[in-house]
């Protein structure tokens, strides 16, 4: 087989270093159509990053069902011993395609299940709760975290004015100042589904449940001074640490377990169950495992494979639906959105979004498409040709009752609901008194940054809403810190 470099329409060129010019010393040809198409190919490399999460790295892997859950669901993928292929791609959430991946930051943990019945993806987070409970909020929440648009810097007052006139935000905080905000790697930190989901027996009951991903890695953190070092020295430290692992034959696992809630007891739950902000205690609803998952195999091309891959909570299968969490009925319509705006209207049909189940309806034609029916499919439903129909069966599923009206108002608070209060327990009772010195510190140092004295006063009292001794430590802190600088500023002689 010849190994010639060829056109992208299998043509032979004649060389990859010098461009067709009129003479040695003269202008090149426009007609020189392999430097043309060369550069143009170039040019178009890049596809928009995602909006958030857009540095990551991933890998594909499998799914083995080691228990017997099919009392809370029918869905195929998680029937006793049952093994499915999988991709996951791990991020963090606001820094850029090519920014640290230690920074002090949320981590995704999405993964796919490419199941008999299509696909099903779980696109959650190494923190089992989120910063704010209405989708509504979430493009200022971003921008609040992304860069200023004037200096293009990022910005600790704009941070905090969210965060603190938006309280719903403490116990994401919490958890994300605290030692798990920088993981040791993606393979040392567990995953959550973070939302509640609806699960469905073949008897059509209806579970809440959530999804715990426990590392058999066991979960390692680094100081936010390890981390800044590493920042500057690999800004791929994760990526990296993955990958090796796998080459080497060492993978990654994780168990997973859920916590099943009847589904009677939503209404009455000391929480609200479907409040992102919110976990369910586990004396309340102990973990019940279903089975491991294995990171076996690494991407062959980064770009096909993993920068491509179009995670969606959208994609769920029969036995398992949404649930009334407001955040993630408005995912479930973003992430398709973002999927068709970054990679184009038939992303589902590169083969990483491509189901392992066969695909079966009435659209047709744009761009980039690949698959298509055969001549004889009619192109309309309904019909009298043979053609696909629906399945009447799961006509009713993932349904729940629902109040008459449409209003605009916070979901109904449940009888301990209150925004600082599982904050106040992560921070007494989960943090040791090690961890708790850390925490005083990371907030001490982000608090710092905030410009604006308004804006200062109100991070204060934020922590003082989660723990009255921290707010008053993070005061004097504050305090002794600003005293500091002023002494530095008059030594150097610039004080005024
Ligand atoms: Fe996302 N999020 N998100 N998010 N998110 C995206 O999807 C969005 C939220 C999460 O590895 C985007 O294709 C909205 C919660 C992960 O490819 C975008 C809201 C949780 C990933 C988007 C949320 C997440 C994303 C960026 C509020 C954890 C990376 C481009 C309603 C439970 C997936 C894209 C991957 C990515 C929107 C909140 C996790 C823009 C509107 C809560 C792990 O669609």
């Amino acid at each position: 087989m010849s190994n010639f470099t060829t056109t992208q329409t299998g043509t032979p060129v004649g060389s990859d270093a010098n461009s067709l010019s009129a003479g040695p010393n003269g202008a090149i040809a426009l007609h020189d159509r392999y430097l043309v198409e060369k550069l143009a190919q170039f040019n178009r490399e890049r596809i928009p990053e995602r909006i958030v999460h857009a540095k990551g790295g991933g890998a594909f892997g499998e799914f083995v069902v080691t228990e017997d859950v099919s009392k809370y669901t029918r869905a195929a993928v998680f029937q006793p011993g049952t093994v499915t292929e999988t991709v996951q791609r791990f991020s963090s959430v606001a820094g850029e395609q090519g920014s640290p991946d230690t920074w002090r930051d949320v981590r995704g943990f999405a993964l796919r299940f490419y199941t008999t019945e299509g696909n099903y993806d779980i696109v959650g987070n190494n923190t089992p709760v989120f910063f704010i409970r209405d989708g509504i909020k979430f493009p200022d929440f971003i921008h609040s975290q992304k860069r200023l648009p004037g200096s293009g810097l990022r910005d600790a007052d704009m941070q905090w004015d969210f965060w603190t006139n938006s309280p719903e935000s403490a116990h994401q905080v919490t958890y994300l100042m605290g030692d798990r905000g920088i993981p040791t790697s993606w393979r040392e930190m567990p995953g959550f589904g973070s939302h509640t989901y609806q699960w469905i027996n073949a008897a059509g009951e209806r579970f809440w449940v959530k999804y715990h991903f426990t590392s058999n890695q066991g979960n390692h953190e680094i100081t936010g001074a390890e981390a800044e070092k590493i920042a500057g020295a690999d800004a791929d430290y994760y990526r990296r640490d993955l990958y090796e692992a796998i080459a080497e034959g060492n993978f990654p696992s994780w168990d997973l377990h859920v916590q099943v809630m009847p589904y009677e007891d939503a209404k009455t739950y000391r929480f609200n169950p479907f409040d992102l902000t919110k976990v369910w205690p586990h004396a309340d609803y102990p973990l019940i495992k279903v089975g491991t998952h294995t990171l076996n195999r690494n991407p062959e091309n980064f770009f096909a494979q993993i920068e491509q891959v179009a995670l969606s909570p959208a994609n769920l299968v029969p036995g398992i639906d949404a649930s009334p969490d407001k955040m993630l009925m408005a995912r479930i319509f973003s992430y398709p959105d973002a999927q068709r705006y970054r990679i184009g209207a038939n992303y589902n049909q590169i083969p990483v979004n491509a189901p392992k189940a066969p695909v079966n309806n009435y659209s047709q034609d744009g761009a980039q498409r690949h698959f298509f029916n055969s001549p004889e499919t009619p192109v309309y439903a309904p019909n009298t040709l043979g053609g696909p129909a629906a399945d009447a069966a799961l006509a009713g599923e993932g349904s729940w009752e629902s109040d008459g009206s449409l209003v605009r108002a916070a979901a109904t608070l449940h009888s301990e609901d209150s925004d600082f209060g599982q904050a106040g327990t992560l921070y007494r009772e989960v943090f040791d008194d090690a961890a708790k010195e850390r925490f005083l510190e990371t907030i001490t140092g982000a608090v710092s940054g905030v410009q604006r004295p308004h804006i200062r006063e109100a991070a204060i009292q934020y922590w003082t809403n989660v723990d009255a001794t921290l707010g008053e430590k993070l005061r004097l802190n504050l305090a002794a810190g600003e005293t500091t600088a002023n002494e530095k500023a008059e030594f150097v002689g610039v004080a005024d």
